[in-house]
């Protein structure tokens, strides 16, 4: 990798990643749909709206890998969602082909399996259950991904990313909690694993209480770092009583409850 790519470098994982993976690729190029820092060595800066494939092939060009982290990072309108995550993300996809682009790691998310109860514990394989018109955005990009390997030969890794930060911030995110340098990890081997052709992980950290199987991501060689337990009694301390039974009890919590109107719910 020479030249990595990372979309929606503005927002909160891809600052993180700026600082993290500095001087791990001769160059990163950064790119948002706002303004960002200026660059610094090693770095190009970029200003796109993935919207416009005109300027998403001038994006890309010259690219050798792509961190997709851009589109929208939430539940939203169908109008927004379709612009940044179905039509901009088909774009970066398309002219990354065009560009002879070989690895894509995409930030997909916990949302597209949000629906799976919080007494399961799934793996890559399980079939996509979203809790948001945003998580259905995330499975189509894994089915997205699956094309563009089949048929291009790109080399894809989706990161089903939980909740990034420093620190687990309530009871649900203890479980899905990744830190910094344990996403980086993960990050890396999608970009440098030399095997890689189709891959699907979770974005966690080493969570005691975890609802997945990771063992996709070991298997490729995650060995991650941190884990949220640490952290539990201070958390679940300052937990707010009261949640919707929906959100208590499926994984994607109030991405599953938000606009729920089902009479009885699904297994
Ligand atoms: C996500 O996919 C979002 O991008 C992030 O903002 C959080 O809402 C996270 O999921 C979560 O589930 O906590």
């Amino acid at each position: 990798m020479q030249r990595v790519l990372i979309t929606g470098a503005g927002g909160g994982i891809g600052r993180s990643l700026r600082e993290t993976l500095r001087g791990v690729y001769p160059v990163l190029r950064l790119s948002d749909r706002v303004a960002i820092a200026p660059a610094r060595d090693g770095e190009e800066v970029d200003q796109t709206d993935i919207g416009d494939m005109a300027a998403v092939q001038r994006m890309v060009a010259g690219v050798d890998g792509i961190i997709h982290l851009g589109g929208i990072s939430g539940e939203n309108t169908w109008e927004n969602i379709l612009h940044g995550n179905i039509i901009g993300l088909y774009n970066v996809f398309e002219a990354g082909r065009q560009a002879g682009v070989k690895r894509i790691v995409m930030a997909t998310s916990n949302h597209a399996v949000g629906f799976y109860r919080r007494d399961q514990t799934i793996d890559h394989n399980v079939m996509v259950r979203p809790d948001s018109r945003y998580g259905v955005s995330k499975a189509f990009s894994e089915a997205l991904g699956s094309l563009y390997s089949d048929k291009h030969g790109i080399g894809f890794m989706g990161v089903r990313i939980g909740n990034f930060g420093t620190h687990p911030i309530d009871k649900r995110r203890l479980s899905i909690w990744v830190s910094p340098r344990d996403l980086t990890q993960l990050v890396r081997i999608g970009l440098e694993h030399p095997d890689i052709r189709y891959e699907i992980v979770y974005g966690v950290s080493d969570n005691k209480r975890s609802w997945y199987d990771n063992s996709n991501a070991y298997r490729l060689g995650y060995k991650p770092q941190d884990d949220s337990e640490p952290q539990a009694a201070q958390v679940l301390s300052a937990e707010p009583p009261g949640a919707h039974p929906v959100a208590e009890a499926r994984q994607g919590g109030t991405f599953a409850a938000d606009e729920y109107s089902a009479d009885r719910p699904r297994d």
